[in-house]
């Protein structure tokens, strides 16, 4: 293979990378310690503007899922997240902030509830398993933890309901936004979820089973052969459409360095609900002092800049004010459209910066609001 990675048995393959590597993938990352395809033939800016127009087939398998079942199950979620469960229904997805006991984010999964003692953590890339098996032992906790045989195939774009409900019947089209539903497909039941990394709309379906079968080549190929009636794409988390919806990426936009109430998530925490969970009184003190710095997108130059792979200065003048740690051209909004915590004073939209680039030169920035509209 001509990735540029050593491979190895540490670098999991996922059910679906035979499929993108007949799709020509042309580069991958490593998320959760397996291969995610970055790019296929085409540019990112041609990636972005198939994905607002029409489908793509992504292969999320990196998603891992972190189980969590038994009597305790629904504690040890609650434990884990400052996001207050107690309303969550059976066939719910939530985005939920994880912490540790200073506050410091461990992960951002979305989380399934399956069923009241069921759980599942479709993650971003930490190793939540080992996390949750801690907690679980110190506080004595009765849960199974593992990491299921679940692959999630992410079906992206405009015209992804309409190639799914080609494929598995109308009733996917009632599936309403963040929540799942189950459906056959050779024999098996599977779980379809309208979720995805993009703002463009779409499904995921977290295939179970597919690591030993046939089944996930199945699953690819019936998408596949649905989707040439809607000019149907191979492709992967797009980082132009990922940018300017304000989705954040764990590891770059924030680690575990940072709190929820700084890095954009202060939504997803409830710190006056009549529950527990850990790093609690670490965040009431974060927001008795007040935070800091929020997450905000900077608007900056106005020529393609290369995409930013080391963190790049946010300036007031001569105080540094944030950092840019995910940018790239948008052809749309003849911008580059980058995602940075900003410091207080300077977070307000339409605030006048600079960004310092790797070069040495500076150029001008202003602040937006996220999304980018
Ligand atoms: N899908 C699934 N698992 C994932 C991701 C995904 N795990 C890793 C990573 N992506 C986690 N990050 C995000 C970030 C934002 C959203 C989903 C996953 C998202 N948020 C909704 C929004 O912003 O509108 C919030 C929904 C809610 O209210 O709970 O879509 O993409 N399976």
């Amino acid at each position: 293979m001509s990735s540029g990675l050593n491979m190895s048995r540490r670098i999991r393959r996922s059910p679906f990378t035979s499929k993108v590597e007949q799709h020509g993938v042309r580069g991958f990352s490593v998320v959760n310690h397996m291969l995610l395809p970055k790019a296929f033939k085409r540019s990112v800016e041609e990636d972005y503007w198939h994905l607002r127009e029409h489908v793509q087939i992504w292969d999320v398998a990196t998603q891992r899922q972190v189980e969590i079942k038994g009597p305790d199950a629904a504690k040890l979620v609650q434990w884990m997240t400052p996001r207050d469960l107690t309303r969550t229904q059976i066939g719910q997805c939530l985005y939920v902030p994880l912490v540790d006991g200073q506050g410091g984010m461990i992960n951002d999964p979305v989380l399934l509830k399956l069923a009241e003692d069921h759980f599942w953590f479709s993650i971003a890339d930490s190793d939540v398993l080992l996390w949750a098996t801690g907690l679980a032992e110190g506080k004595g906790f009765n849960v199974d933890i593992c990491e299921p045989d679940v692959a999630p195939l992410a079906i992206q774009g405009p015209k992804a309901e309409d190639l799914l409900a080609n494929l598995f019947g109308d009733d996917i089209r009632a599936i309403g936004f963040f929540k799942f539903a189950w459906v056959d497909f050779a024999g098996t039941q599977q779980l379809i979820a309208r979720s995805g990394y993009s703002r463009q709309g779409g499904f995921e379906i977290y295939l179970r089973g597919g690591s030993a079968t046939g089944l996930a080549d199945q699953l690819w190929d019936a998408v596949w052969a649905a989707g040439q009636a809607f000019n149907i794409a191979p492709g992967c988390p797009n980082l132009i459409e990922r940018i300017e919806g304000g989705l954040l990426s764990y590891g770059n936009e924030f680690t575990l360095a940072d709190n929820p109430l700084e890095c954009g998530l202060a939504d997803y925490c409830h710190l006056d609900g009549d529950f527990e969970f850990i790093g609690k009184q670490a965040l009431l003190n974060v927001r008795q002092n007040g935070i800091r710095r929020d997450m905000r997108g900077v608007l900056y130059g106005t020529e393609p800049l290369p995409t930013v792979t080391i963190p790049l200065p946010v300036m007031a003048g001569k105080q540094k004010v944030g950092q840019i740690t995910s940018g790239i051209w948008s052809p749309r909004l003849n911008r580059n459209v980058g995602l940075s915590m900003i410091e207080r004073d300077h977070w307000a939209s339409g605030t006048k910066v600079s960004v310092g680039l790797q070069t040495g030169h500076k150029v001008p920035g202003e602040i937006s609001l996220l999304p980018f509209s």
